[in-house]
């Protein structure tokens, strides 16, 4: 295991260790009750959001709650949302992305945006984070793996960005392609995936407002293990699909070949929708472990179709989603 000392020999703790956790509480605690209509009025919304934000450590990021996308679950601890990861450019462990990505540098850092559109540009992350108001919402994240999250994110829908660049008639998927430095990424030299990792979407899925650019979590910056400084976050579908750490958007005709579905076709399929009828080759997907609820008689949670983002579902009619999975 890695530890960091200090010049006199003593241990480093993570950030994330020494992130205050009532602050995360008492965010917690307001959101639900706002969401449940207990509290109203800008003015105490306010000061709710002043409260909440003192005292953290990482740069903070401040974002209006939007009660429309918050889901009531208790959310996972801040400390288990950063140190149990899949960001397999630092490795494969679960705990692997929390101690060896802050050798990525995440400024300066440019998005550049192409293919089938009238106004391709490239986009600073002071750019982004300018380029639309910035909503927290909690979202449930399940991995494809069995297990899930309930994060407070921050971020704004994609669809903003997308209309600021004109797509043309010929941008019928949205693929984004994220950082590959062998440098800082230790992981890029085992062929796990063909890197850089790769995701894609289909242009109205990509459109769907729940589909978030997402630059933050808990109040803050993104932490470089879940992304930084800017990923997608599409909570329907399992977690793979949600790519970290962004460098190119790029619109396009084709289906994208996407990182994982090349990797193995059977298993993960283009679309990756949540869903509990049809199940991994290797496991069921009809129940998922929620972290931070994991006691030994702790029951499993039954997984729900489009992991409860039932708006989603006209976007699939007429489609056999046993085919495409
Ligand atoms: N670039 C990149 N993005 C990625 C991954 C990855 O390995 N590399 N893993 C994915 C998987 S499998 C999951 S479950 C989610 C996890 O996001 P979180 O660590 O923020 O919870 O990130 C997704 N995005
Ligand atoms: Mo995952």
């Amino acid at each position: 295991m890695l530890i960091k000392r200090n010049s006199n020999g003593i241990e480093l703790p993570f950030a994330s260790e020494i992130t205050p956790r009532h602050v995360f509480e008492s965010r917690r605690d307001f959101i639900r009750k706002l969401a449940a209509g207990s509290i109203a009025g800008g003015a105490l919304l306010e000061m709710a959001a002043r409260e909440a934000f003192a005292a953290t450590s990482a740069q903070k990021l401040a974002a209006q709650p939007n009660p429309a996308y918050v889901v009531l679950d208790k959310q996972t601890s801040y400390k288990d949302a950063t140190t149990y990861n899949n960001f397999y450019e630092f490795g494969t462990a679960k705990e692997s992305p929390a101690r060896y990505a802050s050798a990525m540098k995440t400024r300066p850092w440019t998005v550049s945006i192409e293919g089938e559109i009238k106004k391709p540009m490239t986009l600073d992350i002071d750019s982004l984070l300018k380029l639309a108001p910035l909503e927290e919402r909690v979202y449930r994240l399940r991995c494809v793996e069995g297990w899930s999250m309930v994060i407070p994110w921050i971020g704004y829908s994609l669809s903003e960005l997308i209309k600021k660049v004109e797509p043309n008639s010929n941008a019928k998927y949205v693929e984004f392609v994220t950082l590959a430095d062998k440098e800082a990424m230790h992981g890029l030299n085992r062929a796990v995936l063909d890197w850089p990792y790769v995701e894609g979407l289909r242009i109205d899925e990509a459109n769907h407002p729940l589909t978030l650019l997402t630059l933050g979590m808990y109040g803050e910056v993104l932490p470089n293990q879940n992304g930084a400084p800017v990923r997608i976050v599409t909570p329907w579908k399992y977690g793979f699909k949600s790519a970290k750490s962004i460098v190119k958007i790029r619109f396009v005709k084709d289906q994208p070949r996407t990182a994982w579905n090349l990797a193995a076709p059977r298993e993960y399929g283009f679309y990756s929708n949540v869903n509990p009828q049809v199940d991994h080759p290797r496991w069921s997907q009809a129940s998922e472990r929620r972290i931070g609820e994991d006691g030994l008689f702790t029951k499993k949670r039954p997984t729900l179709m489009f992991n409860g983002y039932s708006q989603v579902a006209s976007l699939y009619t007429g489609m056999d989603l046993k085919k495409f999975f």
